[in-house]
């Protein structure tokens, strides 16, 4: 079937596109929007045209696929530009979303009429890129500065409703009934002269340039957002050039921007992203028939921070949970947490008090381990302690319903060793959550040595019903991301005792993109987490200052010192600490550089990715970029740790591996070797 199709409906040429699954503009959608608009310029039968799309959703975009490949005319530009410079009226009739070269093509319609669920946006600075089809220039000139700015620099989406106030969207069509209002509208506005030309339009941009501020009042309320990025300052540019400089200098520019971020490293990384989130998704090994089970009820044992968290994302999802602790205090606070937490984002006006009264009611309480037995899956998060797991895991074997999945929330533990205490160990898998476990998007799901395709599939399914980013990870110790963490803690530590400070190594990590540093982290989530007053004999540096009072930002030191605001500064005490142990070492303190702690941060932890790989932890090397993503900080514009190695040489990062000394993975040496990278 061709990607695009015509038909008559009276003297108004309805032209349908069909690409699935997202309509996305690649060269066959192009050719037949040009040849559609071409043959009725040339049909006196013709008086308007309506441009609709089959399926779920109007363009969602230009076709990523096809960047970076030779480009095949008809440009989109080319196309938009065609539409707007018809003498018969273009209608773009629009449901689902129309994103990015969606909206463009939108915009060189004369008219817009979108059904009330639809959205509209351009998302292209989330793939480190500008709106290339004209967006900055027309969509300024349609909707105004004001609101086309954080469109297109921040690349969220608007509602129909929105989109109308804005001058966007002409009209609101009815739900179920776009084609024909569309075709009704197109008919209507048939004979009207002249024809709204987006481009030609200059109202909106005399108002923008009586406002003078308006440009620097957007970068300095938004600055901390932009941080380290490049796509949004371009987005600015090129929307300040709608309002200096004439519609044709301002499309030069933004197509000059376009070409420079399509070919930067930032764009290239985040383009990676997008595919990477959607490839972690799909499970290798698995038969495409595989069952999701029904997950109508679930049990969740512990009300401790990680549980709470948890049963938070299932409330809001509208499945009832059931939580059992063992006191009813614990069980309390956890309980009043829960709802502490949606009344606070009740406060800040993104949920109702309706909804948080309707997830409240989905929760039941309660001290009765026997109250999980019909749970479709439970999930434990007590103790990490694999005694105390393994007495759990047989309790919940017999007393959870048959077939049920049982998981556990470890971050480290052995999710095998806790099957092996069940008759089930088919229904056993691990579902890691992150802390605070409500919020973030991360969710390992530990696949055991026995868990079915149907629980492994079912918590794939769940997990994107909640709201979080799944990556499938093998049984080792600490799983994908913690496995990796701990490499880069190790060398955070050794690099202080050889004389880097703590701010030091501080700030070179989030110079790089992440939002904290491994010290700032560790004040940040209570130094003696794991460590007892009783058994320290000031063996580590954490020791002594626990020891000395200094567990982090709750008791106003850790290794920083902390004012009344929680503002931190470098600690001499911290420091003395450090330089006593360095003595009694016996080395001597030595300046490292900035590029030495990048290196050894980063460096090790590819090493252990390349590991994981080999011993097929992770399905691909982009999972381990999503677990990174989502689950600790990485600056998505670098593309993830992999991702990021492939950009900077896996030859020169096996070469410094050995020169500190630490043994380079076989797959990372003979992929250096060879001259391949991970993607
Ligand atoms: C642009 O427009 C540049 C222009 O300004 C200038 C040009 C000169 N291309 O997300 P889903 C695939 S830049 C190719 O799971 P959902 C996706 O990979 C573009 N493929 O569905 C997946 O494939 P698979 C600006 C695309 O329902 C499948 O479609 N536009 C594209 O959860 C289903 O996707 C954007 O950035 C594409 N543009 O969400 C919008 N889009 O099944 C990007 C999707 O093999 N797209 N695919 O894994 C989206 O945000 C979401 O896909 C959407 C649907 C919200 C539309």
């Amino acid at each position: 079937m061709s990607a695009v199709t015509t038909r008559k409906d009276g003297d108004v040429l309805v032209v349908s596109a069909n690409n699935p699954p997202v309509n996305a503009l690649g060269h066959a959608v192009r050719a037949g929007l040009e040849a559609a608009v071409k043959a009725a310029a040339a049909d006196s039968g013709v008086s308007a045209i309506v441009i609709r799309c089959e399926g779920r959703t109007f363009f969602a975009g230009a076709d990523i696929t096809e960047f970076g490949k030779p480009p095949q005319a008809p440009g989109l530009p080319d196309v938009c530009d065609l539409i707007e410079q018809s003498s018969k009226p273009v209608v773009a009739a629009i449901h689902g979303t129309a994103l990015g070269g969606g909206l463009e093509v939108a915009l060189g319609c004369h008219y817009r009429i979108a059904v009330p669920t639809a959205k509209l946006g351009l998302p292209e600075v989330k793939l480190g890129l500008l709106p290339g089809a004209g967006g900055t220039q027309r969509l300024p000139r349609v909707a105004g500065v004001a609101d086309a700015l954080p469109m297109i620099v921040f690349g969220d989406p608007v509602s129909a409703k929105k989109a109308e106030s804005i001058g966007l969207v002409d009209r609101i069509a009815g739900e179920d009934s776009l084609e024909a209002d569309a075709i009704a509208f197109a008919r209507e506005i048939a004979k009207k002269t002249p024809l709204p030309v987006s481009s030609a339009r200059t109202d909106k941009i005399e108002a923008a340039k009586a406002d003078a501020g308006v440009f620097e009042r957007f970068v300095t309320e938004n600055a901390r957002k932009l941080r380290g990025l490049d796509a949004p300052a371009a987005c600015i540019e090129a929307v300040r050039a709608a309002v200096d400089l004439s519609y044709a200098e301002g499309v030069k520019k933004e197509r000059e921007v376009f070409f420079k971020l399509l070919t930067g490293n930032q764009s290239k990384a985040l383009r990676h992203v997008f595919f990477a989130e959607r490839a972690a998704a799909k499970i290798d090994g698995i038969p495409a028939d595989t069952p999701v089970l029904p997950i109508k009820k679930v049990g969740m044992l512990g009300a401790g921070t990680m549980g709470g968290g948890i049963t938070m994302n299932f409330l809001s999802a509208g499945i009832p949970v059931t939580i059992v602790e063992r006191e009813q205090a614990a069980l309390d606070r956890g309980v009043s947490i829960i709802r502490k937490n949606y009344e606070n984002t009740a406060k800040k006006g993104r949920i109702t008090a309706e909804q948080v009264e309707k997830a409240m009611s989905l929760l039941t309480p309660t001290l009765d381990f026997n109250a999980l037995a019909d749970s479709d899956l439970v999930i434990e998060a007590v103790f990490e302690n694999m005694d105390i797991k393994r007495d759990v895991f047989r309790r919940l074997d017999a007393t959870i319903k048959p077939g049920a999945i049982l998981a556990s929330n470890t971050s480290y533990l052995n999710v095998d060793e806790m099957a092996a205490e069940t008759k089930r160990p088919e229904s056993v898998i691990g579902l890691h959550f992150f802390s605070p476990a409500n919020v973030m998007k991360l969710l390992e799901v530990v696949r055991g040595a026995k868990t079915s395709p149907a629980v492994l599939k079912t918590s794939m399914e769940l997990a994107r019903k909640i709201g979080k980013v799944a990556v499938v990870s093998g049984v080792c110790p600490g799983f994908i991301g913690n496995r990796m963490l701990s490499q880069r803690q190790a060398q955070a530590q050794a690099l202080i005792l050889e004389g880097a400070k703590p701010w030091d190594v501080d700030r070179v990590l989030t110079q790089f993109g992440f939002p904290m540093g491994p010290f700032q982290m560790s004040d940040l989530a209570g130094l003696d987490i794991g460590w007892s007053a009783e058994t320290s004999k000031s063996e580590s540096v954490r020791d002594v200052l626990c020891e000395r009072g200094r567990r982090g930002q709750k008791t106003g030191k850790g290794f920083y010192d902390y004012d009344e605001n929680r503002k931190s500064s470098p600690s001499p005490e911290t420091e003395a600490i450090i330089a006593d142990f360095i003595a009694k070492s016996g080395k001597q303190q030595r300046a490292v550089s900035d590029e030495e702690i990048l290196e050894r941060l980063l460096y090790p932890m590819v090493n252990e990715g390349a590991k994981i790989l080999e011993e097929k932890m992770a399905q691909r090397a982009s999972d381990i970029d999503i677990v990174w993503l989502n689950g600790y900080g990485w600056p998505a514009y670098t593309g993830g740790p992999m991702f990021w190695a492939d950009t900077v040489g896996l030859d020169k990062i096996a070469a410094a591996l050995g020169k500190y000394g630490v043994e380079v993975a076989p797959l990372l040496k003979a992929k250096a070797e060879k001259g391949e990278s991970f993607n």
